[in-house]
């Protein structure tokens, strides 16, 4: 066993907290399907950029290696050492009798409660709305079939039983949420160059991802199914199992929401998703944990892109986040900046979204004002 080396500038959090101590207890173990530490630091180990540098290979990553995963976890996510994750969502009015009708276990029943929550969008304001700054809405979240290795460790053949299995519980969502589903190894290269120009296709993960084994195979068992009305989607065999995304051209932030959360609904009915009282429905990467749900808008900010301290601060106290205009690690372009939730795990749904509301109010405020 030889204690690996971390690039001598990284800053990964892996290599923080990877101690001899920890090494020594955590290189010999594997989980049930064979993942191991080694695999699980790769990512971090060839990317000295990385920000964590870890990856989860399957469901019992997390409690097998803990003692790396939970400082790892605490500090990414800003809990409490002693964090888990209770979703406390409002169950007044949830009628109590219907769900017990369902014959679902008490585990099944906390992963459907989405699905009883609406936010009252009475109770939220319209954002922006002479449409002057938000573009679009975006909530997505990241879910993972139970029993099944995640992305950076799945076999092909198992990756195949996970698509077909979403690809089921897809063509069964009803009214608004039906759609079709597109798989990526029936697209010729040119085909899927057009999709990814369109952003109908999702392409190969980055190098970060591809380090991890995330890519392996691509775009086999991959693909998107899509409602009619392209504000409902589901990537299937991206970083996680399924990536469950709401969008939409406006400031109705609740209202994607709430689209998301019936059709969370209804797949949880026929998908089991892999949730752990403590660290909430896991996910490949261990930032996105928790709710695995990122809430955020595409906003043009002319003023505030001069006066970034001022924005700096707005999206520090409502905790949070702002990336590049396509996504995680890329830069700003033409004053769009995609704002979002940076608080995932300990929190529930519907307190991301009235946080990001309040912020983004705030937002909008200093950018008039300036
Ligand atoms: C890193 O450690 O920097 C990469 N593994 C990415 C972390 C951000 N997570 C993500 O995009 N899901």
């Amino acid at each position: 066993m030889v204690f690996p080396q971390f690039h001598p500038d990284s800053r990964a959090l892996v290599k923080q907290y990877l101690t001899p101590a920890v090494y020594e207890q955590l290189a010999p173990l594997e989980t049930r399907t064979g993942f191991t530490l080694a695999a699980a630091i790769q990512s971090g180990l060839k990317n000295p950029d990385s920000h964590i540098g870890i990856y989860a290979g399957d469901a019992l990553s997390y409690s097998l290696f803990s003692s790396l995963l939970d400082p790892i976890i605490h500090v990414y996510h800003s809990v409490e050492k002693t964090f888990e994750h209770s979703p406390d969502f409002d169950q007044t009015g949830l009628n109590q009798t219907a769900l017990d009708q369902t014959g679902l276990d008490q585990t099944r029943l906390d992963q459907t409660r989405l699905d009883q929550t609406r936010l009252d969008q009475t109770r939220l304001d319209p954002l922006d709305p002479n449409k002057a700054f938000i573009l679009s809405s975006r909530v997505r979240v990241a879910r993972n079939l139970s029993g099944f290795c995640f992305p950076c460790h799945i076999s092909s053949r198992e990756r195949t039983r996970v698509e077909a299995l979403i690809f089921d519980a897809a063509k069964k969502l009803p009214g608004k949420l039906g759609g079709s589903y597109l798989s990526f190894k029936d697209l010729s290269p040119s085909q899927m160059q057009a999709r990814l120009t369109r952003k109908q296709a999702f392409p190969k993960g980055d190098r970060f991802q591809d380090t991890a084994g995330i890519n392996r195979d691509f775009p086999d068992s991959r693909g998107i199914f899509s409602s009619r009305d392209k504000k409902f989607m589901i990537w299937v065999n991206e970083e996680d199992h399924l990536r469950i995304i709401s969008m939409e051209s406006s400031a109705d932030i609740s209202g994607v929401f709430n689209r998301l959360c019936r059709g969370l609904g209804h797949l949880s009915t026929r998908l089991e998703f892999a949730f752990d009282k403590k660290y909430g429905f896991l996910t490949s990467c261990p930032t996105n944990i928790g709710t695995a749900m990122r809430a955020g808008v595409h906003i043009r900010l002319k003023k505030l892109e001069k006066n970034q301290k001022i924005l700096k601060k707005l999206v520090a106290q409502y905790q949070l986040q702002i990336r590049g205009t396509s996504g995680e690690k890329t830069s700003v372009n033409k004053s769009i900046f995609d704002i979002s939730n940076k608080q995932r795990l300990g929190i529930p749904e519907t307190r991301i979204i009235q946080n990001l509301h309040s912020g983004l109010a705030a937002i909008i405020e200093a950018e008039k004002s300036l």
